[in-house]
């Protein structure tokens, strides 16, 4: 397995998002990386190397031009308006929300922050865009190498994550949607069928609304429920897709407090529509923020669960591309993620 680590990620290191209207210490912290990198090596587990130049094509492919225009000139903008922002991350504070209108480009900052951000739980900073940009590289550099035949599967180890990050929003600590950037990656490469199979605690929102129309692209979900759980305002399981994509989503929301076993029969229900669509290769969003010992998530998975996991993906005998989402139970991440790539290789 061929494991793509981001060398900038630690560029992108927010001090603070915003949780019940006070600014707490951020859980998407660089160390997250730090220890999943720390345990594949002394692991031994596949062959760690770093990216080559993202690709600005297969990103406007899949995110708004205006969009990645934003994201690249946000912290300069943010510095221009009062050097002394400099002590300070971008957080929204207003958005275009009901009755208001979203398809005018306002020319005050603030404004076109909210015009983006969904929440303002996710601050940008000043590496944000160049950790970003290495991150899409590594999940297209991950996908080509399957592609090619030069692996069989390979990892993008890298944040911040992706999932929930659409054409042109971000939100969930998301930026650039690492996920949905391979499973395009993969299409171009010839696979006519992929699937994106979202493990990660929370609905993958980004990913879906990327494919919500695509019949090319199966994406499934099982998650938190939205009714009590974040991103709260997609993920239920009647969206199905539409248009040509209609079928082509399938969401699987379990109760906070679910266990292995219940939420097992659900990977194996994604895990058996993924086999139906006629996926050709297999894209798993990997967040591990379903370990028990996360500290804003609530099912109940144990570290000897994750073995398991990898097991029952290996099962789909996909070429297969994994590309780590959540997971803030910082000192378990290692050994979580190090027991699906092992329980998927074995
Ligand atoms: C990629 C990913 O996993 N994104 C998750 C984004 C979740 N953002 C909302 C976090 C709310 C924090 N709640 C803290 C509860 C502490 N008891
Ligand atoms: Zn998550």
């Amino acid at each position: 397995m061929l494991i793509f680590h981001n060398p900038q990620h630690q560029r992108h290191a927010g001090r603070q998002e915003m949780f019940r209207g006070r600014l707490v210490d951020c859980h998407e912290v660089p160390a997250r990386q730090e220890h999943v990198f720390e345990a594949l090596k002394r692991r031994g587990i596949g062959t760690l190397q770093e990216p080559g130049a993202p690709d600005m094509a297969l990103l406007r492919r899949i995110h708004a031009p205006h969009y990645l225009d934003f994201l690249a000139r946000a912290w300069d903008d943010w510095i221009a308006l009062d050097p002394a922002n400099e002590a300070v991350d971008v957080l929204p504070s207003v958005w275009p929300g009901k009755g208001l209108r979203y398809d005018v480009e306002p020319l005050n900052f603030s404004a076109q922050v909210g015009r983006y951000a969904f929440d303002a739980g996710t601050p940008l900073t000043a590496g944000t865009w160049a950790a970003a940009l290495a991150g899409a590289a590594c999940a297209t550099d991950a996908a080509r190498a399957v592609a090619s035949g030069e692996a069989r599967s390979a990892m993008a180890l890298t944040r911040p994550p992706g999932h929930h990050a659409g054409a042109d929003f971000y939100g969930g600590y998301c930026f650039l949607n690492n996920s949905a950037l391979a499973a395009q990656a993969l299409r171009d490469a010839g696979a006519a069928r992929v699937a994106v199979l979202d493990v990660d605690y929370h609905h993958g929102n980004g990913t879906q609304s990327i494919f919500y129309e695509r019949g090319d692209v199966f994406t499934a979900s099982l998650h938190g429920d939205p009714r009590t759980e974040y991103p709260f305002y997609l993920g239920y399981a009647d969206e199905l897709g539409s248009g040509a994509g209609l079928g082509a989503n399938l969401n699987l929301p379990l109760p906070a407090g679910t266990d292995f076993d219940t939420w097992l029969q659900a990977l194996d229900e994604a895990i058996a529509a993924v086999r139906r669509h006629g996926a050709e290769a297999l894209v798993v969003a990997l967040g591990v923020d379903t370990f028990e010992g996360d500290p804003i998530s609530k099912f109940k998975l144990r570290a000897e669960d994750y073995p398991r996991v990898g097991e029952r993906i290996a099962g789909l005998g996909l070429p297969t591309i994994f590309v780590m989402e959540g997971g803030y139970a910082v000192a378990a991440l290692g050994e979580n993620v190090a027991g699906v790539l092992e329980g998927y290789l074995a």
